[in-house]
């Protein structure tokens, strides 16, 4: 009687363990069906595949967070025609990771278009077999740079092609002689690119900095993404941790929430620093690579004529809060005087008028 007892209990210990394991194995595979549901053509890969740094800025990943972002970010994953393709993945198989950059040998444009066949015109690029998740618009501030320019083609088509993106080079020539103005090139490139293909994504990147990592996506995240995190310039590391200079990305909506760049800022300096202070007073942090992810190369270069440091910016930076409102895309004006599409890029070269006297 005695052992018949025990083994009854012992049966029912061994079945509320084998419950109990059920019950663990539903809710895993339930869990991971709809974290998959939810990845998919989502905006949330804000971390790549390395672990992230102390830089790496800290995204929610939950269900009705990546909702909110697809809609808020105009994915294309969705309503649009695609001939029955399928959303490119979250992450692109065709990448390769660590890349050579090097700048000894110089390389033409008849190379860069030939090694690039799937270009056309405009230096645009959409993948054939899946539809990208983001449509960017790749922003360029250019004067008098053709040598860093072909560098930058050279490397970044490839690069951009591997990262199943649908973008579309948009060089920003400055004309004239006056001195140079980085950002309001950059807010003439966000409306320009605009006039032509409905972007939602804008990667601001200088002509000189190339990424040593395809897994450096460029392209627009759930903050202000700042791409070039670890520059060979500053001995790889980030130089302060507001800097928000060389490359960096907006969505759409980011980019509007702080009424673009400023204008204002005439040579060298301080306009990096004043978007920054945009984002954070609209309450926007910024999502960044790994150090190991963001490393890139800046071409070594002397300072361009008409880009001496502007000696206003400090005092200009001091009160971005108060001049944002009425400096940016909202009071952004300029002439085209010429507009040029190659194979690799489209050249706009605008008269961006001059620093008030
Ligand atoms: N740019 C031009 N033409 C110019 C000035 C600037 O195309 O005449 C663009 C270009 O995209 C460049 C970006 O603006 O990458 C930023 O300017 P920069 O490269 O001159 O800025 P950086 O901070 O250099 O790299 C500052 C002068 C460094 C002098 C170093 C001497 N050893
Ligand atoms: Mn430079």
């Amino acid at each position: 009687m005695r052992d018949s007892l025990g083994n009854l209990s012992l049966l029912q210990r061994i079945c509320t363990v084998v419950v109990l394991l059920c019950f663990v194995h539903i809710s895993v595979t339930l869990l991971y069906y709809l974290r998959t549901l939810d990845l998919r053509g989502s905006f949330l890969q804000n971390q790549q595949a390395n672990s992230p740094s102390p830089n790496e800025a800290k995204e929610p990943a939950g269900v009705t967070e990546a909702h909110r972002l697809r809609s808020a970010l105009g994915s294309n994953v969705s309503g649009e025609a695609g001939g029955g393709l399928e959303p490119c993945p979250e992450r692109s198989p065709l990448l390769v990771g660590p890349l050579r950059i090097e700048f000894s040998n110089p390389v033409s444009l008849d190379l860069v278009r030939s090694e690039n066949p799937r270009l056309s015109s405009g230096g645009r690029y959409k993948p054939t077999d899946c539809i990208a998740l983001q449509k960017v618009a790749m922003i360029i501030p250019f004067r008098n740079r053709d040598e860093h320019l072909k560098f930058w083609l050279y490397y970044l088509h490839p690069i951009l092609q591997r990262q199943q993106l649908d973008y579309g080079v948009y060089i920003i020539n400055q004309g004239g002689e006056e001195a140079f103005n980085r950002a309001k090139l950059l807010n003439i490139g966000y409306a320009e690119a605009l006039k032509e293909y409905d972007y939602d994504c804008f990667v601001f990147s200088d002509v000189d900095l190339i990424p040593m990592d395809d897994r450096n996506t460029y392209k627009c995240f759930s903050q202000p993404r700042h791409l070039s995190v670890s520059m060979d310039k500053f001995g790889f590391k980030l130089p302060y941790n507001q800097y928000f200079g060389g490359v960096s990305s907006m969505s759409k909506q980011q980019f509007l929430k702080i009424n673009g760049f400023p204008n204002d800022y005439w040579g060298w300096g301080g306009e990096d620093d004043d978007i920054f202070n945009r984002l954070s007073s609209r309450g926007m942090s910024i999502s960044r690579p790994s150090g190991e992810i963001g490393k890139c190369r800046m071409i070594r270069h002397d300072r361009d004529k008409q880009n001496e440091p502007n000696p206003q910016r400090f005092d200009r930076i001091a009160h971005t809060r108060e001049t944002m409102n009425r400096d940016g895309i909202n009071s952004l004006s300029y002439k085209v005087i010429k507009v040029e599409k190659d194979l690799l890029f489209t050249k706009i070269t605008v008269d961006v008028g001059k620093p008030p006297a």
